[in-house]
C-alpha cells in the first residue's frame, strides 16, 4: 500500500474507533436507547457503589434526588413537577398516596426477588398484598448518648431527657411524627394520638423540653453526636448505628415508654415515566447480595431474609437495631391520621420549633 492510502485506512479506522467508543460512553451514561430513571430517597440511604452497579448491569441511567422527610417527599410528588420514577416513603405515607391514588400497582412478575423479603415485613396492614409497597429498610426511633459523658445506663426512655443536668445537650431529628411522637410517648399517650388536648400537652411538654435542645437537626445529626457536639440525640436507629461505629462511646435505646417502628418501602408514583425501568431498579434492590452490601453501608435493618446470611453477626444479632419480638411487641407504627390531623401536627410542631428560646 502507498504511504497516502495507508494514512486513509488509519484515519477511517481511527474514526471508527472513535464513533464506538463514543457510542459505548453514551449507552455507559445511559443516554439514548437504554433509558433513565428518577430515584427519590431519603438523604445518606443508598450505598452509591450499588447505585453505580445498577447502571453498569442495566445501563439504565439513575437519576438521584434525596428528601429529608415524608412531608417533603409527598408534598413534591403531589405538586408533580417532577418525574420521579421511584420513591422511598415511610409507611403511613404510603397510606396516604394510596389514598390520594398517588402511586401505580406494582408488577410482581417483574419482582422475582420479592420472595428474598422476610414474610414478617410483608403484607403489612398499610398495603395488604403489598399492592404498591416492597420494603427496604426498617428501624425504630429512639436516644443515642454518650455513655462516656453521662454513665453506662444513664438513659432508658424519653423521660430521661427532661432532667435539668441536660441543658443544652440534646439534638433532634427534624420530624414532625417523631418530635410530636416523643412528647406524646413521655405523656403516656399513642403516637397516633387525635385527641386535641393529648396533643395540645405533648406540645406543652416539648416546649418544657427547650433548656435541654441543643439543635434540631437533619441527617448532620450522625456527624454532630459522633463529634461529640452534644451528648444526646433522638435518632432513627441506623443513624445510631452508625454514630456507635464511629465512637463507641455512644449507645442506643429503645425507649421505655414504648416508640415508632418505622418501614420504609419503595413505590412507583403516577409521575413516573420509566416503569420498567422502576421495577428492575425495584428488583435489583432486592437481591440478596446486593442488599447486604447496601445494608452494611446504610446501617439501618434489612428486612431482606436472604440477606442476612451476607452479613457478619454483629449486625444481625444486635439487639438494639434487630430486636427481640417481644420489644417490637411494644412499638406502634405510624398510622396515616389523614390530611387535616397531620396539619394540626405540623403546627404544634412548628410552633415548637419557633419559639424555641
Ligand atoms: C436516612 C433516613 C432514615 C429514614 N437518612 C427513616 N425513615
Amino acid at each position: 500500500m502507498r504511504p497516502l492510502v495507508y494514512l486513509y485506512t488509519f484515519v477511517a479506522v481511527a474514526a471508527l474507533l472513535l464513533w464506538a467508543g463514543a457510542g459505548a460512553l453514551e449507552r455507559a451514561d445511559g443516554l439514548p436507547g437504554t433509558g433513565a430513571i428518577i430515584v427519590y430517597n431519603w438523604g445518606d440511604y443508598i450505598d452509591p457503589d450499588v447505585l453505580r452497579r445498577f447502571e453498569e448491569e442495566t445501563r439504565i441511567r439513575v437519576i438521584y434526588q434525596t428528601f429529608d422527610s415524608n412531608e417533603a417527599m409527598l408534598a413534591k410528588i403531589r405538586q408533580g413537577g417532577t418525574p420521579f420514577d421511584v420513591a422511598v416513603p415511610s409507611e403511613y405515607t404510603v397510606s396516604r398516596m394510596i389514598a390520594e391514588d398517588l402511586l401505580i400497582p406494582l408488577d410482581h412478575a417483574k419482582l422475582p426477588n420479592l420472595k428474598n423479603i422476610d414474610p414478617l415485613f410483608l403484607n403489612l396492614p398499610f398495603d395488604p398484598g403489598n399492592r404498591y409497597s416492597v420494603p427496604y429498610f426498617w428501624g425504630t426511633v429512639g436516644i443515642a448518648y454518650n455513655k462516656d459523658a453521662l454513665g453506662d445506663g444513664a438513659i432508658r426512655g424519653w423521660n430521661d431527657l427532661w432532667d435539668p443536668d441536660y441543658r443544652d445537650s440534646v439534638l433532634l431529628i427534624d420530624g414532625v411524627r417523631e418530635v410530636m411522637g416523643m412528647g406524646l410517648n413521655s405523656l403516656g399517650h399513642s403516637l397516633n394520638d387525635t385527641d386535641l388536648e393529648h396533643l395540645t400537652a405533648a406540645k406543652a411538654k416539648l416546649d418544657a423540653l427547650t433548656p435541654n435542645v441543643r439543635a434540631i437537626v437533619g441527617d448532620e445529626i450522625k456527624f454532630l453526636l459522633a463529634n461529640e457536639e452534644a451528648p444526646i440525640g433522638v435518632v432513627w436507629s441506623g443513624d445510631a448505628a452508625e454514630v456507635i461505629d464511629e465512637n463507641d462511646a455512644f449507645d442506643y435505646v429503645i425507649p421505655e415508654e414504648g416508640t415508632n417502628l418505622w418501614f420504609d418501602t419503595f413505590v412507583i408514583p403516577k409521575t413516573a415515566t420509566n416503569v420498567d425501568g422502576a421495577h428492575a431498579f425495584i428488583n435489583f434492590m432486592l437481591d440478596a447480595e446486593v442488599a447486604a452490601q447496601n445494608t452494611e453501608y446504610v446501617r439501618y435493618s434489612t428486612p431482606n431474609r436472604e440477606a442476612l446470611a451476607y452479613l457478619p453477626p454483629e449486625i444481625t444479632e444486635d439487639q438494639r437495631f434487630y430486636p427481640d419480638a417481644e420489644t417490637l411487641r411494644r412499638l406502634e407504627v405510624y398510622r396515616d391520621l389523614g390530611r387535616t390531623m397531620l396539619s394540626t401536627y405540623s403546627e404544634l410542631y412548628l410552633e415548637f420549633k419557633m419559639h424555641r428560646k
